[in-house]
């Protein structure tokens, strides 16, 4: 007789994660609602990180299980090559209504990852129907996250997920982070390091313009600990990709739908990129989706101007799927009827306060903070880098609060409906766990 499978934790290979050590002492949510996560044994745990950056509007959203449900029972799947169904298209055409004017056209893929290879694939096509074949470069940025395809770990500047994987995309060069730049513990963007821009003027000069197709950053790095740009960083990045015929790509993946307190980051700081990468608050998360933004004038050169046939090789099964299309919409409008953005906006001034409230508590060497985004950077315990955010993520998640560790630093970026109560609730979690490790 066969042996029964069992429902095993082995069976299942965790990303990004510490496997043995999970499978050990195994943390699981079963339900959330809200503002509120909610453990196997009943016990709420509020969301101090929207999950991974994704769940702007909080959980299990009425309004989006019922689009979800709704069109899972009307139209499942649809190809998405050569056939196409309604929601995708007016996706598409309301996604406008949060860009940023000009960015006008919309590639739909699966994820943050899927955004940024596509991005960059569509800039080399746009160079090459622009005449500009040579233009295969692309300049990232130390310490930047782009996702881990491996045109995302090629831009990308994250030491751990580039080494093991070899031969990355060639003809790629990184300017340096901007952390640092602005002393410790300052409040939003800093007043000085616009000149790290320059980076990208300095490569020019190495590589030569009419090699480099595009520019890739994220406007507030995320996941390498919150590293706010300097002001008239952004600005000065535009203008010298401007100048030199080089594609600016924001990966806002983190940033758009509201994370600054604006539609996307671009609105927040005024500056406009040619490709902009969403996904994580596209759907609230609910299903997984992402999308390209992109300049009429990108799409008009590479589809209005290819001869006729297919313009673009690429593309995916579950580009514009149905159900992230359904959810999409949803979020949208819940983002819209509750004036999530501006809501944001509105709290960042107190959310600052609160996380700044942490200078002076033991260890901590660093706060940062932008819109609904924070991070406590520690002082790192001798001999056991990152040991201690990991123990401080462990002790707020056992006191019901989740955070988010990365390194030294522990990110905070909560729903934006988080109530000013539960803004002190998670700070002060935090604070107690910090001042309580060793
Ligand atoms: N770009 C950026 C800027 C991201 O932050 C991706 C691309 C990739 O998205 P996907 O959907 O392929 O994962 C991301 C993802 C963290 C954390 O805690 C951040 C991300 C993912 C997981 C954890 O900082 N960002």
């Amino acid at each position: 007789m066969d042996t029964p499978i069992v429902n095993s934790l082995e069976a299942f290979w965790m990303g990004f994660t510490n496997n043995r050590a999970f499978k050990a002492d195994p943390r699981m949510f079963v339900r959330a609602k809200g503002m509120h996560y909610f453990t196997p044994d009943g016990r709420a745990v509020l969301d101090a990180t929207s999950g991974l950056w994704c769940v702007n509007a909080g959980h299990g959203r009425d309004k989006i299980v019922a689009a979800i449900a709704r069109q899972a029972a009307e139209l499942d799947y649809a190809p998405a090559f050569n056939l196409g169904h309604p929601l995708a298209f007016e996706l598409a055409s309301r996604l406008r209504e949060v860009l940023p004017p000009g960015l006008d056209h919309v590639f739909f893929c699966n994820s943050g990852s899927e955004a940024v290879d596509s991005a960059l694939k569509i800039a080399l096509a746009y160079q090459r129907a622009a005449g500009q074949g040579a233009r295969t470069r692309f300049i990232g940025r130390e310490r930047g996250y782009h996702g881990v395809g491996f045109g995302g770990i090629s831009v990308g500047g994250m030491v751990a997920n580039r080494r093991t994987f070899g031969a990355l995309l060639p003809g790629v060069d990184h300017m340096r982070h901007t952390h640092g730049a602005a002393a410790p513990f300052t409040r939003g963007q800093g007043e000085t390091g616009a000149e790290l821009a320059d980076d990208l003027e300095r490569l020019v000069g190495l590589h030569g313009a009419e090699t480099i197709a595009a520019v890739i950053v994220e406007p507030v790095a995320g996941s390498t600990g919150v590293l706010v740009p300097p002001k008239g960083y952004l600005e000065r990045l535009r203008e010298i990709a401007t100048r030199h015929g080089i594609l600016l790509i924001f990966d806002e993946v983190i940033t758009g739908f509201g994370r600054l307190g604006a539609g996307t980051a671009a609105e927040y700081f005024g500056v406009t990129p040619d490709l902009m990468c969403l996904a994580k608050g596209i759907t609230n998360a609910a299903v997984p989706m992402g999308a390209v933004a992109a300049d009429a004038r990108i799409y008009d050169a590479v589809v209005n101007g290819a001869p006729a046939g297919i313009e673009l090789f690429h593309g995916y099964t579950y580009s514009g799927h149905p159900l992230a299309a359904a959810a999409g919409l949803a979020a949208l409008e819940v983002y819209a009827e509750e004036g999530l953005f501006a809501r944001a906006a509105s709290l960042a001034p107190y959310w600052e306060d609160a996380v700044h409230s942490l200078k002076g508590v033991k260890h901590v060497v660093d706060v940062r903070n932008l819109g609904l985004v924070g991070a406590v950077e520690l002082a790192p315990r001798e001999g056991a880098p990152g040991a201690r955010a990991a123990e401080v993520f462990a002790r707020c998640f056992d006191a019901g609060v989740l955070t988010r560790y990365t390194g030294e630093t522990i990110a905070l970026s909560p729903p934006l409906i988080i109530e000013k109560s539960q803004i002190d609730e998670a700070v002060g979690v935090l604070g107690a766990a910090i001042a309580e490790v060793a």
